[in-house]
């Protein structure tokens, strides 16, 4: 079901400082910069290798507000890891098996998300307490017409 690790979420209070440090202690370079208001985020993706199933990515995020799902989890658990993305080929199939197992999903269908790709979510309490993203790259085999 997965071909890589997408991305890997960090909730921060400031993202200008966030990607200076990131970028500086791991030779890190900023490919996309997004406001993505559906998701309530600032964001950016430092790029950090290409592998046969596609890119990796480091995820910075920076709440619009308190009341978004990482301006919540900074109150509650302040900046960290705040989920784990994975590439798949087919994002509406793998939230299909996903739900077949009994995992609950957050989206009933996909929703946009970094760099054209289609994302969605699984509830962290199915799985062990980890955020879950399912990332269907813009050029994954399911969005090659
Ligand atoms: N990782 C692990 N557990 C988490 C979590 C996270 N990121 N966020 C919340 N939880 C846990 C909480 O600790 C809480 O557990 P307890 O009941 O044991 O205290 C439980 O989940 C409920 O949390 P909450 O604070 O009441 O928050 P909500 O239920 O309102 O929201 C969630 C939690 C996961 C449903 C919500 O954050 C969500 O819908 N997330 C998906 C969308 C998202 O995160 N978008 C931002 C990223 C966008 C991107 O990557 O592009
Ligand atoms: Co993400």
């Amino acid at each position: 079901m997965f071909m890589r690790i997408d991305h890997i979420g960090i909730a921060c209070h400031d993202l200008e400082a966030k990607i200076a440090l990131f970028s500086d202690t791991f030779e890190l370079t900023v490919v996309a910069r997004e406001v993505n208001e559906e998701q309530g985020v600032r964001e950016a993706m430092l790029h950090i290798a290409d592998g046969e199933g596609g890119s990796s990515y480091i995820q910075l995020l920076e709440p619009l507000s308190p009341d978004t799902p990482v301006g919540k989890f900074l109150a509650k658990r302040g900046e960290g890891v705040h989920h784990v993305a994975f590439g798949v080929p087919d994002v509406a199939e793998a939230m299909e098996r996903l739900a077949g197992k009994g995992v609950r999903l957050l989206d009933e269908r996909p929703r946009h998300g970094s760099m054209g790709s289609e994302i969605a979510f699984a509830h962290p309490k199915d799985v062990g307490g980890m955020l879950t993203e399912l990332v269907q790259a813009a050029g994954a085999p399911a969005n090659v017409k």
